[in-house]
């Protein structure tokens, strides 16, 4: 009996000398910085890894990497040539159609059709310093990067072409990274890059920050509480930064 508990305190003292050497403050610091060091030879002007986990960004495709609103007044122009239209520095509020009903009914219904054919959602040009962005934060060491996007309720092209753009633009691998869902809310992450204002669902509050990305439906929307603001990706856009406040918030938690 006691051979048992004496060799029961032997095991205990061991895993009590691993546990401090691994979990003492000092050590652990020396363990978190070693484990996130930079993946690749970024230039960029990050601070030393510090923090515990990986930092998790979403990434929005409509309107962040993809440019929705371009491709659609394009394409409404070239089937509706005689019909109003509403000009880009004229695009206000989140839903384009909203606009478009507000011109007439029928020009509403028109406009409804333009995102529902075959081809849209994988035409759509890439939004300048998108793709390079993406790459760029993906290869970043302590930084895990998803695609967040929701695909409109008539789906039959829009699923299938949210995936084979992302395969065009940035390769098979990032098949891993998608996330398609209707209620954002839900999912797990620490920045949430989406240029819609005022984003809702099941979770209130969501568990990401919201970093509004700017453009011409949302330049005059006042942020709120906790949002902020990234202004595109090229050239001097902020986002190297506001990754790398997000990442000093989460050490420090
Ligand atoms: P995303 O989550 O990638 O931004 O609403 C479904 C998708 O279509 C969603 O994609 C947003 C995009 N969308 C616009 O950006 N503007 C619109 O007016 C409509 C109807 C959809
Ligand atoms: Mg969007």
């Amino acid at each position: 009996m006691q051979n048992i508990h004496q060799t029961a305190c032997r095991k205990l003292v061991k895993h009590f000398k691993l546990y401090n050497e691994l979990f003492n403050p000092q050590q652990r610091r020396l363990l978190r910085e070693t484990t996130v060091q930079r993946r690749t030879s970024f230039s960029g002007k990050m601070a030393p890894r510090n923090s515990s986990r990986n930092l998790r960004v979403l990434l929005d495709m409509d309107g962040v990497l993809a440019d929705f609103e371009g491709q659609f007044l394009k394409r409404f122009r070239e089937k509706y040539p005689h019909d109003p239209f509403v000009p880009l520095d004229e695009r206000s509020g989140f839903y384009v159609t909203k606009q478009y009903y507000a011109l007439g009914q029928d020009i509403g219904t028109k406009a409804f059709g333009i995102y529902e054919e075959k081809g849209f959602f994988l035409d759509l040009q890439p939004i300048d310093g998108a793709i390079e962005a993406a790459r760029e934060m993906a290869e970043m060491e302590g930084v895990d990067v998803y695609i967040c996007t929701s695909p409109i309720k008539k789906y039959t092209h829009c699923v299938v072409e949210k995936y084979q753009w992302l395969d065009k633009h940035l390769g098979k691998e990032w098949m891993e990274r998608m996330i398609l869902t209707r209620d954002k809310t839900v999912i797990n992450g620490d920045l949430l890059i989406d240029d819609k204002p005022n984003i809702t669902g099941g979770m209130n509050p969501p568990k990401w920050q919201h970093v509004l990305f700017t453009s011409y439906h949302n330049r005059d929307v006042v942020l709120q509480d906790g949002q902020i603001r990234l202004d595109g990706w090229l050239p001097h856009s902020r986002w190297r930064d506001i990754l790398e406040q997000k990442r000093q918030e989460i050490s420090e938690q």
